[in-house]
Order: C-alpha cells, then structure tokens, then sequence
C-alpha cells in the first residue's frame, strides 16, 4: 500500500511514435542544442564554428510522465539524437552518472543506430552498440552517455527509477573516458586523452 498521499499514481499507457521516436503526449519535451553541450566535444575549433551557424539540434528527450521521485516510482522517456558530427565526433548526449549513484537503467533501441558509453569512477569503461530491438543495462555507478553513429536519427526508449536523479556535474568536469569519432572506414572508439578520472 502506498505510504503517501503522493504515491498513489492511476495506470496509464503512452504511445510512442516509431516512426519518430517522438511520445507525442509526453509530460514534457527537452531539447538540447549544441549551446548547451558547449564544451563537451573534443575538437573546440569545430564546436565553435558550429555554434557561430546554426546551433543545431542535437537530441530531444520525451519525458512520458511524471512521479513522485521516490523508490519504487519508475520514470520513462525516449531519446531521439539526430545524425551530425562536430568535426570527427559524433553528435551525443551531454552524459551523467545517476545522483543516487546506485540507481540502474534500462535503455531499448527502436531506431537507428549508435552506442551507449559507460564508465565508472574507479577508471572501468565500456560501450554497448545499440540497433533497434537491442536492451542495454546501465548497471549501478555507471555513467552513460549515448552516440548516434549513424546517418539517421537514433531513438531509444529509457527506464529508470524516479529518484535516481542526474549528476552532470562530474562529466563536465572530468570528460568522458571514450570518445566515438567517424571515418572512412566508420566509427571508431577512441580515448579521451584529456579525460582525468572522477
Ligand atoms: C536518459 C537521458 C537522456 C538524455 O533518459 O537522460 O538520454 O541524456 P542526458 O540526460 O545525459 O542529457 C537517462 O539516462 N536517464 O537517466
Ligand atoms: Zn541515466
């Protein structure tokens, strides 16, 4: 039973869009341009001419609902990252470690193509790729980023629980121990060589 007023929430279902990724009744809609991952790509000189364009989408993120952030509630959403580079490095999302840091995640792609990044503070580091049909698990104390690799959109569905919560703050300070660049013989994992551990 719940032990809150506020913990009592009213089945629901959400559709998503195949097509787009979009949720096209979603809680909430955020959208991240390259203003606001500046700083975030290795090759500066690129970042900084992109910015001085367009400032181009980078990815949204559909948020389907909203709940109490208390164990037991579950949020979703999907992530729709367009396809782009800013030089080599592929168009990301900005990347966090959960808050509560032992709080897991689950992500399912449903289209296009990419990778989910992961590292942990004591130095281990990991990338998963992910096609549409593939689940990935985000175990705890992994931080993750993801990389659409691929030249159309690449969307997938995340599941997580309600107070994990996001710590930008350490990637933004210490990098990414992985970067995922294109060439022509296609994506490439590369170190970080400015990434220092957390
Ligand atoms: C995801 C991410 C989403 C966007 O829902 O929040 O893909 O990435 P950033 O939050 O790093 O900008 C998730 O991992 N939630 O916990
Ligand atoms: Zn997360």
């Amino acid at each position: 039973m719940p032990t809150a007023p506020n913990d009592m929430m009213a089945p629901f279902t959400k559709r998503v869009d195949l097509a787009s990724g979009a949720i096209p009744d979603a809680h909430r809609v955020q959208t991240r341009r390259l203003s606001d991952l500046r700083g975030l790509f290795g090759d500066a000189d690129a970042e900084e001419a992109a910015l001085a364009g367009d400032d181009p989408l980078v990815y949204r993120v559909y948020d389907a609902h909203d709940a109490p952030k208390v164990e037991g509630q579950l949020l979703f959403s999907t992530t729709v990252i367009e396809p782009g580079r800013v030089g080599a490095e592929f168009f990301m999302t900005k990347g966090h470690y959960h808050a509560k840091p032992d709080r897991t995640e689950l992500y399912y792609g449903l289209k296009g193509e990419g990778y989910l990044l992961l590292q942990t503070r004591d130095g281990r580091v990991d990338a998963q790729r992910m096609t549409p049909g593939t689940a990935a698990y985000v175990p705890p104390h992994w931080g993750h980023r993801t990389v659409n690799t691929g030249a159309e959109p690449f969307v997938f569905l995340a599941v997580f629980p309600a107070d994990a919560g996001y710590d930008y703050g350490s990637i933004r300070e210490h990098g990414f121990a992985s970067r995922i660049v294109g060439g022509g013989d296609g994506p490439r994992i590369v170190p970080n060589p400015t990434f220092q551990r957390a």
